[in-house]
């Protein structure tokens, strides 16, 4: 195989991307990573923000807040030499990325969803239209990962931007996102008939649903593509996935923004807690501190659980009152540039923790910075968690909640009673971010990791101190793993029972 200038530069990156000691500025040096020649956007609007008319969010030359077309080119670039890493059997064949965007959602007639980008698809290119495709092709007499990278996008149309908003278009997208070329998603039809060829193999999310009528069109011929020769279309998500599990550190910047932002709105959630308080208010009040801190969108539903609604893990309701001298636990995060976060934190309502609670909480409290200790290289998700296991087992002993003789065959499986979760996943652009890698895979710098221990005891748990039922504590933080101690992307966001009494009971 041809050895291209920028291949060593690519297999570095593959092995594990040490961040910034292999810098930007080699990247630039290298041919096929350059970013297509700069086109100037379009003097008018796009279908999302741009350096032309959103000065105070994109810099020139990005295509998303932080993140740069050389950048987005960079991740295109690697995504092409992992296929030539595993295409070795298909020597010579031509190769060809396909990756659809997310289509328009209607939660009734007419009224679509908030939209929300494919994030495999969005890591690659950052664009945010609905139904659109990116396709990486392989150059003929060229080796991987030299590619050209295409846009098919919606066609400009005035009846439908009148009601919809501008489009980018063909020309706003290459010079918005520095793809090679961009057509109407009318024509990747033709691209789809040359694919049938026996020289071609086709690499595709063989597990994304076919939403729409225009994809199911479209991506026909790709079934009878694989009907014919089933290697001739090979899955591309677990390779995307590998890129996105190690951060970059323009994404980190993007990470530790979701994580301060959050952090910061749960402080004043915190402040603005009362007795008793209706959990939708709270719910409002986590939204607007962190919209107004410049988030996006929350990330996921939050669970605002007051009491014994707290044992429910996925508790998102939120709309009953919680009493005085009850807890809320509340699990949110934000969206912010494509980044999110996940924390959670449990307060009592009305300021003060009661004996029973503070000593639940401060036993979650010590589990959890026992956990945050192990997050470092070479360590696993799945060793974290079995120490979590091992530690709650221990404080519920000392609790009373277990029996300091039970016997090791039934210990395990009464801790999972009281944790019946996993202390964390990967974070990133989703917030169980890459869930087709193994939890079982040591953590590597530049992995972004939840630790999120807790104990549930619902208040119907007769077998537990009667003081205890009723109580669910979880402590949740966002964790960035380096080469040294972990960063605590969440660490503003406060745990301690002395600064969470401080702020929530202020008013007394
Ligand atoms: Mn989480």
């Amino acid at each position: 195989m041809a050895r291209l200038p920028g291949w060593g530069f690519v297999a570095a990156v593959v092995r594990g991307w040490r961040g910034c000691s292999v810098c930007k500025s080699c990247a630039l040096r290298r041919f096929s990573i350059q970013p297509a020649q700069q086109k100037k956007i379009p003097n008018r609007y796009l279908g999302q923000p741009s350096p032309f008319t959103h000065p105070h969010l994109l810099k020139p030359g990005e295509v998303t807040p932080g993140l740069s077309q050389v950048e987005y080119a960079l991740r295109r670039h690697k995504l092409m030499a992992l296929i030539q890493k595993e295409a070795n059997d298909w020597d010579g064949l031509d190769h060809t990325v396909i990756l659809l965007s997310n289509p328009t959602y209607y939660m009734s007639n007419d009224i679509p969803y908030v939209f929300h980008q494919d994030t495999n698809f969005l890591y690659l290119c950052g664009f945010q239209e609905p139904d659109s495709i990116l396709v990486l092709q392989s150059i003929p007499g060229k080796a991987l990962p030299s590619h050209k990278s295409i846009l098919f996008v919606p066609r400009r149309d005035p009846s439908r931007e009148l009601w919809d908003g501008p489009r980018s278009g063909t020309d706003g997208a290459i010079a918005l996102t520095g793809v090679d070329e961009a057509y109407t998603i009318e024509e990747f039809r033709h691209l789809v008939a040359k694919l049938k060829g026996e020289s071609n193999i086709v690499w595709y999310d063989l597990g994304k649903p076919v939403h729409t009528e225009l994809h199911s069109d479209y991506l026909q011929p790709l079934a009878e593509i694989k009907a014919r020769n089933k290697h001739h279309v090979q899955h591309i998500r677990h390779l995307v996935q590998n890129l996105r599990l190690i951060k970059s550190p323009a994404e980190i910047e993007r990470m530790k923004t979701a994580g301060r932002v959050t952090a910061e709105a749960f402080t004043e959630t915190m402040f603005a807690s009362k007795s008793p308080v209706d959990e939708a208010f709270l719910y409002a009040k986590f939204e607007f501190e962190c919209r107004t801190r410049g988030a996006d969108i929350l990330a996921y539903p939050p669970v605002v659980a007051g009491g014994n609604r707290s044992n429910t893990l996925h508790y998102v309701k939120n709309n009953q009152l919680i009493k005085d001298g009850e807890l809320v636990l509340l699990d949110g995060g934000c969206e912010s540039a494509c980044y999110v976060s996940d924390i959670t934190r449990t307060w009592p309502v009305n300021g003060r923790f009661t004996k029973p609670q503070a000593e639940l909480y401060q036993a979650v409290l010590d589990i959890q910075k026992s956990c945050l200790s192990l997050c470092s290289p070479g360590v696993s998700l799945e060793n974290i968690y079995s120490l979590m296991l091992s530690l709650i087992g221990q404080k519920l002993k000392d609790l009373g909640v277990l029996k300091s003789s039970i016997t090791e065959s039934h210990f395990f499986k009464a801790v999972r009673k009281y944790c019946p979760h996993h202390v964390g996943h990967y974070l990133g652009m989703d917030v169980h971010d890459t869930p087709d890698i193994s939890r079982s895979l040591p953590l590597q710098p530049g992995m972004v990791i939840t630790i999120e221990p807790g104990i549930y005891i619902p208040e119907d748990d007769f077998s537990a101190p009667e003081r205890f039922r009723g109580i669910g504590v979880r402590i949740e933080d966002d964790v960035l793993i380096t080469e040294g101690a972990p960063l605590i992307l969440s660490a503003h966001c406060p745990k301690e029972i002395y600064d969470i009494e401080q702020i929530c009971g202020h008013k007394s």
